[in-house]
């Protein structure tokens, strides 16, 4: 899954794709590159990033994602908003990327009405709280209860539970030490839970806490190396900023860890 963040402030593209063709063109590079699925956001997610509008997120989003479908990419729409989804699935998006698991409360239906696949992410908090003093007993088994209570209300949503993908959201309310259990134990738990399973890891700052600092795009290596170790552990999906790297890394892991004997 290839990123694109269609907002003025992303951390990791400085709102250089903002103007809607360079959106397109990022898009349509990282499909070509090998892009399973284009991932389009409208709203950052980063730690207190300030909140947008749903019309404001569907101006920046939906154009975009309409032009990609157009020329033939797969494309997941990455919003907690109804709305937004809906409009999103109406130019094409085939799956709905949430990073609050359903907190909206009309998105189930917008998920079960649309067909298409849905990602529920853990976080803890909200984007603009979440990393203030982030606290669990047991990271792994909380993350797990929760993304496994909201499976429950999605299929009782409607939504079929093979169209279910889960991600332990990397990031979003976890210390280094939550992220760096979440990879190691958290990935075979929720592995275990029998559906797909996405991580993004993808130049997040938890690895400038491993390295000192490093510039964001300068950390492409860094996110290879927890990318593969969760693909090890049972990972079947990475959202990547470098295509290039990610699914040549991946393909590799894939094939030491996916071949029987
Ligand atoms: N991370 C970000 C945004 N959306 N969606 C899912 N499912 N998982 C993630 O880990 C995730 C996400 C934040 O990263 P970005 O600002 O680089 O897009």
């Amino acid at each position: 899954m290839g990123v694109l963040n269609v907002t003025p402030d992303s951390f990791s593209d400085g709102g250089r794709f903002l103007a809607r063709d360079a959106a397109i063109a990022h898009g349509l590079s990282l499909w070509q590159q090998g892009a399973d699925i284009v991932d389009v956001g409208g709203e950052s997610t980063r730690p207190g990033a300030p909140d947008v509008t749903a019309d404001e997120e569907a101006a920046r989003v939906v154009p975009v994602v309409a032009a990609l479908v157009a020329a033939g990419a797969r494309v997941s729409i990455d919003t907690s908003k109804a709305v937004v989804a809906s409009a999103a699935v109406e130019v094409g998006a085939v799956v709905i990327n949430d990073v609050t698991a359903l907190a909206d409360p009309a998105m189930a239906s917008v998920a079960a009405e649309s067909g298409c696949g849905v990602v529920l992410m853990h976080m803890q908090g909200t984007p603009r709280t979440m990393q203030a003093d982030p606290r669990y007993d047991d990271v792994v088994a909380e993350v797990r209860d929760h993304l496994l209570r909201r499976v429950d209300l999605a299929v009782a949503a409607g939504i079929p539970a093979s169209r279910i993908c889960l991600d332990p959201g990397i990031g979003f309310g976890k210390t280094l030490a939550h992220n760096l259990e979440l990879i190691r134990v958290g990935v075979p738990a929720l592995a275990a839970a029998g559906h797909p399973l996405l991580i993004g890891v993808s130049r997040k700052s938890f690895l400038e806490k491993i390295l000192g600092p490093i510039a964001p795009q300068d950390r492409d290596t860094a996110s290879v190396a927890a990318q593969v170790l969760a693909i090890a552990g049972g990972a079947t999906a990475i959202r990547v900023h470098s295509v290039v790297e990610g699914l040549r890394s991946a393909r590799v892991a894939d094939a030491i860890v996916r071949t029987t004997p």
